[in-house]
């Protein structure tokens, strides 16, 4: 009945008939909105006339943060974040006036008739700068386990060092954007290209001063969201709403690429420090981090990242004593936010630099060190949890095996020794990533289930399809849960007014949370529509199910289908319709002593990769990654291949050649396409071979299937160490850093430097 199929809308993709926000079919009367922006990353607005631009054919209003009916705020976490500048700007991009034309030539000319004059103020651009001058978003956070300042002195080895890990652009095809029409009794309608439009309702709510239930917000799908769109599309919701609502009349803001790119906050960079303690048989003892996150102008999502770069500051390892500590410093960048990963990444680049760096001081493999310290059931982790059915090793052991670790090191070596201008390198990069929110409440999701009369079913829930083939997966749970195929199923829209306060599609459980909200709904359909078939068919304690479309009693089948007791259900003034909702059992954590079980369950994986440097130009070639990935049952072998080989690749991205460059003046140099490069067809690597290792566990994920959308990103770390090793191979004696993204041109200048 149901053949194995992978994102739903791929046929409409390819053939341009999805709808993205640009493409909805405007009304009559559509004003389109340009941002005004800052050309300084810190100042004070000495003066700003736009009268003459006012005057431009075709403008209808510009409006200034005193148009703003509500209150000028749009911070999510902490209130810091005005929606238009007032008096100061903050960072290079910011937001201050909002011009409404009739047509976007008319916004664009008068955009050039602003006259702004800034005092400017000192910029700071880097986190530690920030922390030295106590510029922090939000409180210090410090996770602990054992003592690591007597572990240290048990070690027989110890070692410190730094690392940088850099910032990295979402890149998703569709830019940031909203088109907003006011609708009757004060309200306002808003089709949003956001992961969250709860957030984006609450945010309207606040900016024009009005109850939630007069803004309904409305998402088919995102062209990509990758954590950009979690919390940023409340800005662009607010505008269009902000615009609609005050003008009466339909608004639409879609930013260009490069206003995108400017405006908009991208992953988090860090700089870190560590310190880790060896026992002689490498067992790590003791591992200190100190985080230094790059917030940028506004909190944004940053702390909430900052605690997910504690939990996997350990990463797939077993270390009994751990002081991790993490500040979030304020700097004058737009502000950083959610990216794949959130925080989890940055943490884990920084562990695994600890064990690379110390196996070279050691002068053994890496993988020693890593395998040895490999996370078992009955660990704790730092914050309190205990491992449980942890499958690190699984992994491990399952990847060197297929891939006979031993020869390819020999390989790898012996090929090293007989080229003198091309080297090849390795690295494992073993993952373990926490499924829920972080925040413990958000871990609820909700869904509405309509059976309508001709037994075809129309599904909403509160999650975002955004690539990640969420649809594909809600349309199998419903099928499975009513007993019957898919192709009587529809994904509606994501909306407000159907599905109320909703988390964010984010943290990767979005399929859990709200795949259990459906099963939940579709378990209280049964349960009337199976009453009713046993009072209409005299039945009594019979066992009865739908299986493909046909009644079964006892498990076999008869005569009656679907369709048609659905008919009769209705006819005889049955509901057919539930709303479900869900809310993860189980997990806790307790901020003021850092300690609970916040994870429903954990994600593992080993990746192994292998490169070729090029040692004249400093160019590289990613030869192979093999992966053993743990998706649990997965329930859709198509949707999880896509997303563990588009996770990698992202991460191969950011390690390697993403490069967001800002200059002292908080200037983003690295604007546009032409200057920041993402992996194309040629970067990828020749060979992505990912093996699932097929568990069928009790665990909390839905149907067992296990949360994929983040974790895979990790493997792309195993990149950054595979060149670096590649090019030691050149140069032993190469002074090259723990500096993420490794490009060809840090590559060129490690391989002909000196320590
Ligand atoms: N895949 C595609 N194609 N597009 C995206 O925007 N976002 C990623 C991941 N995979 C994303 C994606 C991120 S950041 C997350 S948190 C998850 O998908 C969200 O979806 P999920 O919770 O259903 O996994
Ligand atoms: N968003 C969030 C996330 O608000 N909390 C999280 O824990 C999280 N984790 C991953 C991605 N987004
Ligand atoms: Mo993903 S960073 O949780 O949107």
């Amino acid at each position: 009945m149901n053949k194995p199929f992978g994102n739903i809308d791929a046929p409409n993709h390819v053939t341009g008939k999805s709808i993205y926000v640009d493409d909805i079919p405007v009304m009559a009367g559509i004003v389109h909105i340009k941002i005004f922006d800052a050309t300084i990353a810190h100042g004070i607005i000495k003066s700003l006339d736009f009268t003459e631009a006012e005057q431009v054919e075709g403008i209808v209003k510009i409006f200034s943060y005193k148009d703003i009916t509500g209150e000028n705020q749009i911070g999510g976490i902490i209130p810091d974040e005005p929606l238009l500048a007032e008096n100061e700007v903050h960072f290079w991009g910011q937001p201050i006036l909002l011009i409404a034309a009739e047509n976007e030539d008319a916004a664009e000319e008068a955009f050039h008739k602003i006259k702004i004059a800034f005092e400017p103020l000192p910029v700071i651009t880097n986190p530690r700068e920030a922390f030295a001058k106590g510029k922090l978003l939000s409180p210090t956070r410090k996770f602990v386990l054992g003592n690591t300042s007597e572990a240290f002195m048990q070690c027989k080895y110890v070692f410190e060092g730094t690392t940088e890990s850099n910032g990295q652009e979402h890149l998703y095809l569709e830019t940031q954007g909203a088109y907003a029409h006011p609708t009757e009794h004060n309200s306002v309608r808003i089709f949003s290209s956001t992961q969250g439009p709860t957030a984006v309702q609450k945010t309207v709510g606040r900016v024009l001063g009005v109850g939630m239930n007069q803004v309904e917000v409305d998402v088919a799908r995102l062209g990509g969201g990758f954590g950009g769109k979690e919390d940023q599309a409340s800005t662009y919701g607010a505008m269009a709403a902000l615009v609609a609502f005050v003008l009466k009349r339909p608004a639409k803001c879609i930013l260009h690429r490069m206003e995108d790119m400017r405006m908009t906050g991208k992953r988090n960079p860090y700089s870190s420090d560590f310190k880790i303690g060896l026992d002689e048989q490498y067992k790590i003892l003791a591992y200190d981090a100190t985080f230094y996150q790059n917030g940028g102008a506004a909190a944004d999502l940053s702390p909430a990242i900052l605690e997910r770069t504690l939990f996997h500051s350990t990463n797939s390892y077993h270390i009994p004593n751990v002081t991790a500590t993490a500040n979030s410093c304020k700097t004058n960048l737009p502000p950083n936010t959610a990216f794949r990963g959130f925080g989890g990444p940055q943490g884990m680049f920084v562990i695994e630099s600890a064990i690379d760096f110390a196996a070279k001081q050691l002068n053994i493999s890496p993988t020693i060190i890593q395998q040895k310290n490999l996370l078992k059931d009955g660990d704790e982790f730092p914050f309190g949890q205990i491992v449980g059915e942890c499958e690190a090793a699984n992994c491990w052991n399952e990847l060197v095996a297929n891939n006979q670790l031993e020869k390819l090191q020999a390989d790898i070596e012996s090929f090293n020794a007989n080229n003198k201008l091309v080297k090849k390198g390795y690295s494992l990069m073993p993952i373990c990533f926490g499924i829920s929110f972080t925040n413990t409440m958000l871990n609820q999701a909700r869904s509405l289930v309509h059976i309508y009369s001709d037994g075809t079913v129309g599904v909403s829930t509160g999650g975002v399809e955004m690539g990640q083939g969420l649809n594909a997966k809600m349309m199998q749970v419903a099928a499975k849960s009513l007993g019957i195929s898919t192709s009587k199923i529809k994904l509606e829209t994501t909306n407000t007014t159907r599905v109320a306060n909703t988390s964010p599609s984010a943290a990767s459980a979005t399929a859990d949370l709200n795949g259990k909200a459906v099963q939940d709904a579709c378990k209280q359909i049964n349960e009337r529509l199976f009453a009713f078939i046993k009072e209409e068919l005299k039945l009594n304690d019979e066992a009865i199910a739908f299986v493909d479309d046909i009644l079964h009693i006892n498990n076999i089948t008869t005569t009656h289908n679907w369709k048609e007791l659905i008919l009769k259900a209705y006819l005889k003034r049955t509901s057919l319709s539930a709303k479900g909702h869900y809310a993860t059992p189980v997990i806790n954590f307790d901020k003021t002593i850092e300690k609970g079980h916040p994870f429903a369950y954990h994600v593992y994986g080993t990746a192994l990769t292998t490169v070729t440097v090029d040692c004249l130009r400093g160019i590289y070639e990613i030869d192979a990654v093999k992966v053993i990935h743990d998706a649990g049952a997965s329930m859709n072998e198509l949707v999880d291949m896509g997303q563990c080989e588009g996770g990698l690749v992202q991460g191969i991205g950011w390690m390697t050649m993403e490069e967001v460059v800002y200059n002292e003046q908080g200037k983003l140099l690295s604007n546009a396409l032409s200057t920041y490069k993402i992996p194309d067809i040629y970067a990828v690597p020749k060979d992505i071979d990912v093996q699932f290792l097929n568990t069928q566990k009790d665990n909390l994920a839905i149907l067992k299937s296990k949360a994929v959308g983040e974790p895979p990103l990790m493997y792309g770390i195993g990149a950054y160490f595979a060149i670096r090793n590649a090019v030691l191979a050149f140069n032993p004696n190469s002074n090259i850093t723990y500096n993420a993204p490794i490009t060809p041109e840090k590559v060129l200048m490690g391989l002909y430097s000196k320590k």
